[in-house]
């Protein structure tokens, strides 16, 4: 009845922006991300019919606030009549600053609390349990480029989730510069439906994302570094472009965060294959070519404003761990 599992945030360059106006925290678009390596969260579950209430410690503090969304999780996952559980996790990096914890956080979670439940789940399964508690979770089931896809059914929608090419085939590394620290001003989930009910752009946002999805698809089995890097940044400015004409407008960047950018557009007028990606916090991502990572991580950290980075490869999905 315990079981132990850990998973890595992943980093969308083809971003997940609003939802389906169904049950299930559907995605109203498919999305695409590379899986972390070094950013780790680790869940133990443990069911125990001897305690009340499920009770979750978070870097061995109490998360009562965290509660609930772990709960509902579990009874999607096991029924409501199952077990209470002890849960505890631990995480290496900031949570809620626009890192992905909630993503590692799901996707370790399912995978510890299935098979403490005895249950012999497959991960398309796992990844659709992790999606219903955090949309970005679903994608870090898997490993190395990953492709989440919308299942059109006006009935009943669903997503797909696969890894497309996996963490070895094509190596990159990822600079994180951290530009605040805290928690972000409003939840992603509360961002995004304030985008679909305000900003104007949404519905052009809803429509060429398909497009996108090709084009980064065709990058990446090319392994065309140069056609990824457009790809990206013009899918990440025009995600934040939406944000920013919501009302009221949504605006996770600071000074560092332009900052970060300039840095990036400068290294790349150097021929430095290096591109950014930013999500719904400050913090910039900096994708480059193993070759180039120190020269990267250098200029980031040496960018006004950066408190921190961190760097990370490309990694495996969530998976369990034998011995925590
Ligand atoms: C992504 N983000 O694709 C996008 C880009 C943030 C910006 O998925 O409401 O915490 O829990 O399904 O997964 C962050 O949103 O949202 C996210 P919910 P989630 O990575």
């Amino acid at each position: 009845m315990r079981a132990s599992a850990v998973a890595q945030p992943n980093i969308a360059l083809i971003k997940y922006w609003g939802k389906q106006e169904v049950a299930g925290n559907v995605p109203a678009v498919g999305s695409l991300s590379i899986t972390l390596d070094s950013l780790q969260t680790r869940m133990t579950v443990e069911f125990d019919d001897g305690i009340d209430a499920d009770s979750l410690l978070l870097n061995r503090e109490p998360a009562e606030r965290m509660l609930p969304r772990v709960s509902q999780s579990l009874d999607n996952l096991l029924g409501s009549n199952r077990s209470p559980a002890l849960i505890e996790s631990s995480c290496n990096f900031p949570i809620a600053a626009g890192l992905a914890s909630s993503a590692s956080s799901f996707a370790a979670l399912v995978v510890a609390a299935s098979r403490a439940a005895g249950l012999q789940t497959d991960t398309l399964s796992l990844a659709r349990a992790a999606g219903q508690a955090s949309g970005s979770a679903a994608r870090s089931l898997y490993g190395g480029f990953v492709e989440l896809q919308l299942i059109e059914d006006k009935q009943a929608p669903d997503i797909a989730v696969a890894s497309i090419l996996e963490a070895g085939e094509w190596p990159m590394q990822v600079i994180v510069a951290i530009t605040a620290k805290g928690e972000k001003p409003i939840s992603s989930g509360d961002a995004m439906n304030l985008s679909s009910k305000t900003s104007p752009f949404y519905a052009s946002w809803l429509e060429h994302q398909g497009h996108d999805l090709v084009v980064a698809r065709s990058a990446v089995a090319d392994r065309n570094f140069s056609a990824l890097a457009a790809i990206s940044e013009h899918n990440c400015l025009k995600m934040h472009s939406v944000m920013w004409a919501s009302r009221p407008p949504v605006v996770y960047w600071n000074k560092a965060t332009l900052a970060c950018m300039e840095t990036v557009r400068k290294l790349q007028a150097d021929g430095v294959p290096v591109f950014f990606t930013i999500d719904a916090g400050p913090q910039v991502k900096a994708v480059c070519l193993p070759k180039s990572a120190e020269r990267v991580s250098k200029a980031m950290q040496e960018t006004d404003g950066v408190i921190d980075t961190m760097e990370s490869s490309l990694g495996g999905g969530a998976r369990l761990l034998n011995n925590p």
